[in-house]
């Protein structure tokens, strides 16, 4: 069956952390932050997304203040712009106080697992919110990284939280899902899942997909890198591979795409666009 995925939009990465994976330390300074949005926004994102805290194995978790002094200032900044900004975070005095300064998405990697009180704000504020599916808060460790069939476990574990955030009051046009690729999935799993989206799709809700630069996109040739033997290649060599991700994405009717380089992407999506216009007019 072919979808149609003219829509699927483009959500910008800004991590305004010093330690995140492929951009940490480069959006620190508020300034800057607001001026790379701004050249998301001019090279195609339909939204950006501002996080406070790497998620990135081995990191320390920012107090509160923290992600709160290295976010507000950006949302504030860029939803005074009109921008349509989305805040990564799994707190939900960040998220509500990012709300009250112009966001319109709340992102949340725990899937509403890190805060009781997310539900709870997000039922009361009425935001979209990204539900992302990721083991690393389980208590038992051996299990955050075994799955029997990825695909299966992550549509029913995201179908967990769905009903416990209706639960709460959440509405349903309110959610969006996202697989969550690489957390606490290895590389089999990711591509399992990239296989799989059309199941995560089929749910009926709208799905984000952030595979950008992450780490199982650094194995595809690893001679034509300069990374010593066995190790990925660097983060922003592998955009080209992210925007084939994107196309498969789109393909599979995801809602969204959560990438850090926009213009590899938004060609994918175009050629994707026009193909299936050109197809239609046969
Ligand atoms: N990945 C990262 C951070 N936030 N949010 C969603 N919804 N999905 C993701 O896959 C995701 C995310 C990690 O990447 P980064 O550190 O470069 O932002």
């Amino acid at each position: 069956m072919r979808r149609d995925m003219r829509h699927t939009s483009i959500m910008g990465v800004l991590n305004v952390t010093p330690d995140s994976f492929s951009d940490g330390g480069r959006w620190t300074d508020p300034e800057a932050a607001v001026a790379h949005a701004r050249t998301l926004l001019a090279q195609g994102a339909d939204l950006v997304d501002v996080g406070g805290e790497s998620t990135r194995p081995g990191s320390t978790r920012p107090s509160e203040q923290e992600e709160l002094e290295r976010v507000l200032p950006v949302v504030s900044a860029l939803a005074a712009e009109g921008c349509a900004v989305s805040i990564d975070t799994m707190r939900a005095p960040v998220a509500e106080a990012a709300l009250q300064a112009g966001a319109v998405l709340v992102n949340d990697v725990s899937g509403g697992l890190g805060d009781p009180a997310m539900g709870e704000l997000v039922a009361a504020t009425g935001a979209r919110y990204v539900v992302m599916h990721w083991r690393g808060l389980l208590s038992d460790p051996a299990a955050r990284h075994h799955y029997d069939d990825v695909v299966q476990e992550v549509c029913r574990e995201l179908g967990d939280r769905v009903e416990a955030l209706l639960g709460q009051g959440v509405r349903q046009e309110q959610l969006v899902l996202d697989p969550g690729f690489g957390f606490s999935k290895d590389a089999a799993h990711n591509w399992q899942l990239l296989a799989g989206l059309d199941r995560v799709v089929a749910l009926g809700l709208p799905v984000l997909v952030g595979t950008s630069r992450k780490r199982f996109l650094g194995r595809l040739a690893p001679q034509a890198h300069q990374a010593p033997e066995g190790e990925p290649s660097p983060p922003a060599d592998r955009d080209a591979a992210t925007a084939a991700t994107s196309l498969l994405a789109a393909q599979a009717g995801a809602w969204a795409v959560r990438v850090h380089e926009v213009p590899p992407t938004r060609d994918a999506l175009v050629v994707w666009r026009m193909t299936q216009e050109a197809d239609d007019a046969r």
